[in-house]
């Protein structure tokens, strides 16, 4: 897979691409990063890419024809890449998630506009991007972070990218639960010790364990994704359980 990452500071990514899973899988061909940066589609000797908002107010704005050129110049290599995605990170966008990581790992490219200062001129979202997507509700200096966000998730999604290291975590929010705690030596730690269960080598009873902490913590932490959540009867009679527990007066049994 493809990633063309429009930028003004290609400098930031440095560090990133060379760190462990996402340098490897460069060396090992299974993904592509490749820098455009905007300044080198400037036009005047200046190198300006950013300009005053029309209709004034704080800050400046990426100007559209540096821009433009530079995800032109993105698209132009390669034009065989089918299945390719221009997205722009903003806190306008969608918000981004693991259902659309899955989406774009399924991608030939996927072109990345990091945004800076007040953000890009519109009529390059109404010309060259496919899609917006957001990191979160709060405000970052550039899309340069995001973007980064996006490439890890996605990247973890690639055959071959995490290799033997494959994680549980993969099933994080796949099957729309949070994921239950982990735990690791010493057994006891500044007197808070592993739940037996965990010692137990009974297979089934961790399962059911785990299980039932994804269902927990789900629960207290993060209700909204219950409705989406792929449970089971089980799962179903386990949630009524805590609902239960949430009636005055009803005892409360953490298991
Ligand atoms: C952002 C976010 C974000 C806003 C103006 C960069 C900054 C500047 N991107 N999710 N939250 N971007 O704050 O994606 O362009």
């Amino acid at each position: 897979m493809l990633f063309d990452l429009v930028t003004l500071f290609p400098d930031l990514f440095d560090s990133f691409l060379r760190s462990s899973l996402i340098g490897k899988a460069l060396s090992g061909n299974v993904l592509e990063i490749r820098l455009v940066n905007i300044r080198d589609f400037t036009s005047d000797r200046h190198r300006t890419a950013d300009d005053r908002p029309y209709g004034g107010g704080p800050g400046m704005v990426l100007m559209p024809s540096p821009l433009a050129r530079a995800i032109e110049s993105a698209r132009g290599n390669e034009p065989d890449r089918a299945e390719s995605r221009t997205v722009l990170l903003s806190p306008a966008g969608r918000p981004f998630d693991q259902s659309k990581a899955i989406e774009y790992a399924a991608l030939d490219r996927l072109i990345l506009v990091c945004g800076r200062y007040e953000g890009v001129d519109e009529r390059i979202c109404q010309t060259l991007v496919d899609e917006e997507i957001s990191l979160g509700d709060f405000v970052l200096s550039g899309g340069e972070v995001p973007a980064m966000a996006v490439i890890e998730a996605v990247a973890r999604l690639l055959p071959g990218f995490m290799g033997a290291a494959a994680s549980v975590n993969e099933e994080t929010f796949s099957d729309g639960l949070l994921e239950y705690p982990q735990y690791t030596r010493p057994d006891s730690f500044r007197g808070l010790d592993v739940p037996e269960v965990l010692l137990s080598g009974n297979h089934e009873a961790i399962n059911t364990w785990r299980r039932r902490m994804r269902l927990r913590r789900t629960y207290e932490r993060r209700p909204d994704l219950l409705a989406e959540a792929k449970l089971t009867d089980t799962d179903r009679k386990f949630l009524a359980m805590l609902d239960s527990e949430q009636e005055p007066g009803a005892a409360n049994n953490k298991s």
